[in-house]
């Protein structure tokens, strides 16, 4: 019997606070680890193993270390790029893991007569036949599925698995209305395992023609939301597959990382300092020692604003009885003075997307291209090229001269954008 590993969504380096950092690489290593106590013939690594596509030094270096123990036993890593490996106009680190020889890109597309080819790479030990569909920037992956041979992918014999990064309309949870999706149609049928990344949240799922879609979740944790559902005990950790011409099991493998408390708080009716108070007194009678502590805080202050509650006090002193680190979310507290509002419950990305989405029409523009869903689209991708640094060493004529190129192209006002 054969055995691989599937993980998604490790997001190293979405951490910047020491202890959740140390964690994070600390949750990797564990899962390299489990991989090869458990004799896996390989690793699929299903996108968003970094939380960006140019991520610091120190966290590549550790997670190299946590690979190369697969490479000291001969276990081969297979991956795609998630929508946090890409950037927009230059090399990832995931193209690095490849060129090393570390890992290898299963999406190398093949462009002809406006259709996409996908190769099928055969793992040399077990004979399964892999192949799959990258994640591209916010859901515009969508065009590769639009235009992908499924006939050729479809008529592959032998056992076969699908990675791809993306969300399945047929299974989207209403609160992620805002999210971009691929209809299980896009998808190649027939195949033994459909491994997924993308998706924040662990599950398994059959649909008409595609018997096992897997879904592991975050590794740890990416964003704010995820600490908040680990505190509250959701298991994270990767899948294990057990095959030969077919899948004869799929295990969840956890890996835990952190013990972890969660306290949800309504100020509603209070003012700013009594719900301050509620809080600290509160969170005394809880034992934090060792703990990640997740605080969530919502309702409508009567008098003040939320800002007048002073978490960085909260914070410091849970920290001061030994908790390994405290998350405040108070994205849902509001009061009636202030009418500090922002969204709850969505990643960034799909935050800026819904605000870029309603404020469009309040601009007049001439271009079509600039309205709409388009131009929410467009939008997007600007402020994501926006973000970049200049890279180390580039002169401040270089990064305007790239920064203004990359804009021209987002812009579509350089000739078309490649689908490369
Ligand atoms: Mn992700």
């Amino acid at each position: 019997m054969h055995k691989f590993a599937h993980l998604a969504d490790a997001h190293l380096g979405a951490h910047r606070e020491p202890n959740l950092q140390r964690l994070e690489l600390h949750s990797f290593d564990a899962a390299m680890a489990k991989c090869v106590e458990a004799g896996v013939d390989f690793v699929l690594i299903c996108g968003d193993l970094f939380h960006v596509g140019i991520p610091d030094l120190g966290v590549v270096d550790s997670a190299l270390k946590s690979m190369m123990r697969l490479q000291k036993h001969g276990i081969p890593i297979y991956a795609i790029y998630g929508s946090h490996d890409y950037t927009p106009n230059g090399t990832s680190v995931i193209d690095i893991l490849n060129t090393a020889g570390i890992l290898t890109n299963l999406f190398r597309p093949g462009f002809s007569g406006g259709g996409l080819k996908l190769p099928v790479f055969i793992d040399e030990k077990t004979g399964a036949k892999l192949a799959g569909i990258s994640a591209r920037k916010i859901g515009l992956e969508s065009r590769y599925y639009d235009i992908l041979d499924r006939a050729s992918l479809e008529a592959e014999d032998g056992f076969k698995v699908f990675a791809f990064h993306s969300g399945i309309t047929e299974l989207k949870p209403e609160q992620l209305s805002e999210m971009e999706t691929v209809g299980i149609d896009m998808l190649p049928r027939g195949f033994d395992y459909y491994a997924g990344g993308h998706i924040h949240q662990r599950g398994e799922y059959r649909l008409d023609g595609h018997d096992r879609i897997v879904f592991p979740g975050p590794l740890f944790t990416g964003y704010g939301r995820d600490l908040e559902e680990t505190a509250k005990g959701e298991r994270r950790g990767f899948y294990l597959v057990e095959f030969d011409d077919r899948v004869r099991t799929q295990r969840f493998v956890p890996v835990d990382s952190f013990a972890g408390v969660f306290r949800e708080y309504d100020a509603t009716g209070r003012n700013s300092g009594e719900a301050g108070r509620m809080i600290s007194d509160d969170l005394k009678r809880v034992d934090v020692d060792g703990k990640l502590v997740v605080i969530r805080v919502y309702g409508v202050l009567a008098g003040g604003k939320p800002s007048d509650i002073d978490f960085g006090a909260i914070r410091a002193g849970l920290v001061g009885r030994g908790a390994i680190h405290a998350y405040i979310n108070r994205n849902s507290l509001t009061s009636k003075e202030s009418s500090e509002r922002t969204a709850q419950g969505l990643d960034p990305a799909a935050l800026e997307k819904s605000l870029l989405r309603r404020e469009v029409g309040r601009v007049s523009v001439s271009s079509e291209s600039l309205r709409g869903e388009r131009g929410a689209e467009t939008g997007a991708e600007l402020l994501r090229l926006l973000r970049q640094q200049a890279k180390l060493g580039e002169s401040k004529r270089d990064y305007t001269a790239r920064m203004v190129g990359a804009g021209k192209r987002a812009l579509g006002i350089e000739g078309m954008e490649k689908l490369d």
